[in-house]
């Protein structure tokens, strides 16, 4: 691999999908940070669908191609009765996360009410009936991403807790059952990524190498004290003890570039919370671009092994 060529090729069609492809009468404007999942042969995004009025929607939309998404008629349908989901979910929900564990699929997404941000955890088999399970922190965490399997025994997840304004690091936590955590220790420090050091957070679902759990992140730094540039960066963590970081590539993968990241709804951020490893090994990384719309970039896991290791 070059030692100067881009790590992530941007999809030449981006974005490849945005708020007018939804429904007419959805009222939905953007949509970005989706998760994706590649599902018994089909591609299937969890979007972050997001109306005039700021209210956000966790939307399915399919694929047979990993590139044309098709929203469905309607939202998937959230415990909206539910009076204890109801109170931490009354600001919004969002970045969901879907992991494939045990022949099931869960979705962890981001929950903000005046209790301010924590983790929310549903369960599908089949991407049509979704089963909420309930919050999975306490308040002021978000980015939680499960690891597509058990770790020594336990269950496995990255997330970032936010003690305090800019701040933000990485964190590795355990778990007998999915719903009660703990055994946590820190992976990955904003202070020690050059280029974000206002905060960092996990990106997708771990991608499971011989040589390590290969991790995309965000990272997070601010430029004339209060504009935030959001960019992609890339690590291995040891396989049986995840808190433990093999190398990470000392470059950002991806930073807002083209027209469609640096302006929109928040400009200068790409924000990933889906990726999907084909057979041949090649990565597709679904990412949000400026809070506003879907879009794509491909690399392989050989050229993130080797920016973890030589860039
Ligand atoms: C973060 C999250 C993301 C968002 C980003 C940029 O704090 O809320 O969903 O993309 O800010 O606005």
């Amino acid at each position: 691999m070059s030692l100067h060529g881009p790590i992530v090729d941007r999809y030449p069609n981006n974005p490849i999908l945005t708020g007018a492809d939804f429904p007419p009468d959805s009222g939905i404007v953007r949509v970005f940070n989706s998760g994706v999942i590649k599902w018994r042969g089909r591609y299937i995004m969890a979007c972050r669908a997001e109306d005039q009025a700021l209210v956000g929607r966790i939307w399915i939309a399919d694929s047979t191609d990993g590139y044309h998404f098709v929203p469905r008629p309607a939202p998937v349908a959230m415990p909206e009765d539910d009076p204890e989901y109801a109170e931490y979910t009354a600001g919004m929900i969002y970045d969901p996360r879907i992991t494939e564990l045990d022949g099931r699929c869960y979705l962890v997404h981001a929950a903000h009410s005046a209790h301010t941000c924590r983790l929310s955890l549903l369960e599908t088999e089949d991407f049509e009936q979704f089963k909420w399970l309930g919050f999975i922190s306490e308040t002021d965490n978000r980015n939680g991403v499960l690891f597509p399997e058990k770790i020594k025994g336990l269950y496995a997840r990255l997330d970032r807790p936010n003690p305090g304004e800019e701040f933000g690091d990485i964190w590795v936590s355990y778990s007998p059952d999915l719903i009660f955590w703990g055994r946590s220790r820190c992976v990955l420090r904003n202070c020690q990524v050059r280029w974000a050091w206002s905060k960092i957070g996990p990106a997708t679902v771990p991608i499971k190498t011989p040589e390590g759990w290969l991790v995309i992140f965000h990272g997070v730094r601010t430029q004339c004290k209060s504009h935030y540039v959001y960019q992609l960066g890339v690590c291995l963590l040891d396989l049986e003890e995840p808190h433990r970081v093999l190398y990470r590539a000392e470059e950002a993968i991806l930073e807002p570039r083209e027209l469609y990241e640096l302006v929109g709804q928040t400009p200068s951020v790409v924000f990933s919370a889906g990726a999907v490893v084909e057979d041949n090994g090649e990565v597709k990384i679904y990412y949000g671009a400026a809070d506003t719309v879907m879009c794509l970039g491909t690399t392989s896991v050989e050229r993130l092994l080797e920016a973890c290791k030589h860039r």
